[in-house]
């Protein structure tokens, strides 16, 4: 159905091919972060930067959620996080000239590597319908055409409002305050594509949506932490800090993943000086390499086999749970045969596995995007909720379950409102204390958005940070609907692909990143956020800002939802821009256990959000109860001669933002057009290690193809391949996506290698370097 050629500027001839790595961190793990950082911003700003990140009067990491610890290490950051900070604080600029010279046609053929490098924006833009390049335009006109354009449709569901998950607390709440003022729930965000399937699957079993353990019980409580669906090394690296620590009280760990990940073998920690010139700590005590999307069948099979000894806390089971009966009527109709074809596992390993688990008084189980991002991702985390309810492993020191958050505010984002199917408690709430009318129908999340635009349906979409257009599936599909939309509005730090394939008119409002001082009428200002152990905490920024020009985003709320509302409006929106205490009293007003929000923020490390089930094995679920689940087990088969593939990230990215083109430790240099295949698949498919193909899926509507990938032989589980994205998602079905939760299920497609064509006359053109 549709391709993409590789874009000129992508040029991957330098790319080499070496042997996995068998450590995360260590030595070249700072190295290669302070690299970066001295690189892009200089020796003094980067070096401030670095001092202040994750510290308790600086500002929180712009890179993962993992949570700070109670007292930071002088230097509590990671390679990862340093190449995050290096990214915003670049002393680089997208500036009007850079504009003039670049037309948006050039930029759309540019890689998002090159995209990113260019620097930071500095002011407004316009790019008017038909005009070939974005010009500058002022703040007041921008807001002007933004607010003509939204007071201009039908009505309020014909606007979109996308949020990614650096956005603050702060400035969350505004958001969407103002998007339901407006009249619509239209917020897709980031989530929707990330943990939404983990969100419902908690909420319908635990009564709420959020992970119910601490860093404490991973680093001081638990006994054995079972990590599965997630690459720690690269996406969470100062989480090895932790699971080393826990290691050296003698917990134990077991990864379940179909890719070796070095982070997730041995851990050399950078911060410790045993770490520098050790061997490392060795991370886990078993692996199991099971096959993508086999963890349903698998927990099933644990499930039943603790039943089966009678491994259960009956008396958990009694008092606080309800469902067991016929959740173990279901495990006992498991079919073992399809136990074997869906997970890849020998008996023997579900055995090692059910051994620990028996061991241990207390068990967390952690997991990120390998779980959430199949099709059959929330059945999948319900059944590891029975899982830890079988044992009574939730509510008490050291158990639970642990999705483990992406960006660093995705989970207070989802906190401050920015849902499309809000709680109605919420817009009670909202309402009372705005006085506004607040919408109740539900609105469209990230794929609908992407159908509605399509469709013709969306006249404005505005997003506050992301880059909708590279992290969303079906490429091209989402590119041509994104063109269509009259207007789109992009708030953002970095130019991205979402400015090259904007709307027929398109506006770019530059604003201040994490990293820089935050200045308003009120004197300088501070943001809180929330991780993924609902610890909510201040950052405040010190740089000076990329521009002066440059706005806050909640300055950029507030001036937008003046313009459209009105001198008028009942709702003080310049007074929450000049000062922000004045909506952190509201947010308290509204959002429960906020209460006395000023006071206890100003506490070094914050407060920690109320959660029932961690704090009193209390479940606000519709029976009061924690819910066993019966979950129908569906084998992923694969027709002979294809694969599945899972499309992940590299080493040197933060989602669509590409740092680099190494992932060392999977040992690939200089390029990300690679597939990782196991060399079984290969024998058995006659494709040779480094052979150049292309990745095509199978869907319904036809084929989709991803061309021009390096075959790299790699020991992942059988019939499982692996490539990176964004460069993948043209790749992904906008239809296939998971149940319930509708999040795209990019971790299993099914795919056939095909060799790619020889160049022709046309291909052969010299293509420029990097
Ligand atoms: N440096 C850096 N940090 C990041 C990010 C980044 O891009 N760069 N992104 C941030 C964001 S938004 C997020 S959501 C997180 C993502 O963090 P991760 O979820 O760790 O990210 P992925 O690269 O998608 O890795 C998915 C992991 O799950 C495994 N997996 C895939 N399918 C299956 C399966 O069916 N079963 C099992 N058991 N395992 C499977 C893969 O082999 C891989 O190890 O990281 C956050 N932190
Ligand atoms: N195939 C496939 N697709 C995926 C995934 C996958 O595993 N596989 N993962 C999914 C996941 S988990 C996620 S979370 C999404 C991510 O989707 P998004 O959150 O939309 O994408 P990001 O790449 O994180 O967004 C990067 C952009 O954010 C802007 N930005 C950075 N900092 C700030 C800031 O402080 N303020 C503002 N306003 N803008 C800022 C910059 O302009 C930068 O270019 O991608 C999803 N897409
Ligand atoms: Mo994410």
């Amino acid at each position: 159905m549709t391709t993409r050629a590789p874009r000129d500027d992508h040029d991957e001839a330098g790319l080499r091919v070496g042997p996995p790595a068998t450590s995360a961190a260590g030595v070249p793990g700072v190295v290669h972060g302070l690299a970066s950082v001295l690189e892009q911003s200089g020796v003094r700003r980067g070096a401030k930067a670095l001092r202040l990140v994750n510290q308790q009067t600086g500002f929180d990491c712009p890179g993962c959620a993992w949570p700070e610890p109670g007292k930071p290490h002088l230097a509590e950051f990671c390679e990862n996080g340093a190449k995050a900070v290096a990214e915003e604080s670049t002393v680089r600029r997208v500036d009007a000239a850079f504009f003039a010279a670049h037309p948006v046609a050039e930029l759309a053929e540019r890689s998002d590597h090159w995209l990113g490098q260019q620097g930071r924006l500095t002011e407004p833009m316009l790019r008017d319908t038909g005009d070939t390049h974005y010009r500058p335009i002022g703040w007041d006109d921008a807001f002007g055409l933004i607010a003509d354009a939204l007071t201009g449709l039908a009505g309020p569901d014909d606007a979109a409002f996308y949020t990614s998950g650096r956005t603050s607390n702060e400035a969350a709440f505004l958001y969407q305050l103002f998007a339901r003022t407006f009249g619509t729930n239209n917020l897709p965000d980031c989530s929707n594509m990330c943990h939404e399937s983990s969100g419902a699957a908690l909420s319908e079993t635990l009564g709420i949506g959020k992970g119910s353990v601490s860093l404490t019980d991973i680093t001081d409580h638990a006994d054995l932490i079972v990590i599965v669906g997630q690459n720690p090394g690269t996406n969470h690296p100062r989480m090895l800090t932790s699971l080393e620590q826990a290691k050296r009280r003698g917990a134990r760990i077991v990864a379940i993943n179909p890719l070796p990940e070095a982070g997730l073998q041995t851990f050399k920690n950078p911060q410790r000086v045993r770490g520098v010139v050790g061997k490392g700590t060795l991370l886990s005590d078993l692996f199991l390499q099971i096959r993508l999307g086999g963890d349903l069948a698998f927990f099933q099979a644990v499930n039943r086999l603790l039943v089966d000894a009678d491994a259960v806390d009956h008396e958990f089971v009694r008092e606080h749970t309800t469902g067991y009966d016929a959740a173990v009527a279901a495990w006992r109709g498991l079919d073992w045969d399809d136990v074997a074809a869906a997970t890849g596992l020998p008996r023997a390993a579900l055995d090692a596995f059910v051994d620990e688990v028996r061991r241990a008084d207390s068990v967390i189980v952690c997991w990120a995007m390998g779980l959430t991002q199949h099709k059959k991702a929330v059945p999948t985390i319900r059944e590891i909720v029975n899982f830890l309810l079988l044992r009574g492993n939730v509510g008490r020191p050291g158990a639970g379950a642990c999705p483990v958050r992406g960006h660093s505010n995705v989970q207070g984002d989802r906190t401050m409102g920015i849902w499309e199917k809000p709680p109605a408690a919420f817009l009670d709430a909202l309402e009372a204390e705005f006085g506004i009318a607040a919408p109740r129908r539900p609105g469209h999340d990230t794929v609908d958005t992407i159908r509605a635009m399509r469709d013709g349906k969306i006249g404005v979409f505005m997003a506050m940070g992301g880059n909708f257009a590279a992290a969303t599936p079906d490429s091209d599909l989402t590119a041509a609907a994104l063109q269509s939309v009259p207007l789109t509005v992009h708030v953002s730090t970095k130019l991205n692909r979402s400015h090259a394939l904007a709307g027929q008119r398109s506006i770019i409002l530059p604003c201040l990143g994490r990293t820089e001082r935050d200045v308003q009428a009120g004197g300088e200002q501070f943001v809180t956020v929330e991780d993924s152990m609902s610890a909510v905490h201040a950052s405040r920024g010190t740089l000076r800002p990329a521009s002066d020009q440059l706005r806050s985003e909640v300055a950029i709320v507030c001036g937008l939802a003046e313009r459209v509302f009105g001198a008028g409006s009942a709702i003080p929106w310049s007074a929450f821009a000049a000062d922000y205490t004045t909506v952190r009293s509201r947010i308290a007003r509204v959002i429960p256990g906020f209460d006395d929000y000023e006071a206890r923020i100003a506490k070094p490390g914050g407060f920690v959000l109320p959660h029932p089930p961690r704090d009193s094995r209390t479940f606000p679920t519709a029976s009061g109860k924690a819910q066993f689940s019966v979950n129908g087990l569906e084998v992923l088969r694969v027709p002979p001669g294809r694969l599945l593939l899972q499309t992940v990230r590299s080493h040197d990215q933060f989602n669509t933002t590409i740092y680099g083109l190494d992932d060392r430790y999977r040992g690939i240099r200089d390029g990300r057009r690679v597939v990782f295949v196991n060399p079984s698949d290969l024998a058995a498919l006659g494709v040779a290690d480094g052979a150049m193909v292309d990745l095509v899926s199978e869907w319904a509507d036809g084929d989709r193809r991803a061309p021009s990938f390096r075959v790299v032989s790699y020991p992942t589980a059988p019939g499982c391949a692996a490539a990176y994205f964004p460069e993948t998602n043209v790749l992904v079905p906008l239809d296939h996506t998971a149940e319930v939760s509708n999040t795209p299920a990019s971790k299993s497609l099914v795919i056939r290698l095909e060799p790619t064509a020889a160049p022709g006359p046309a291909g052969a053109a010299p293509r420029r370097r990097r």
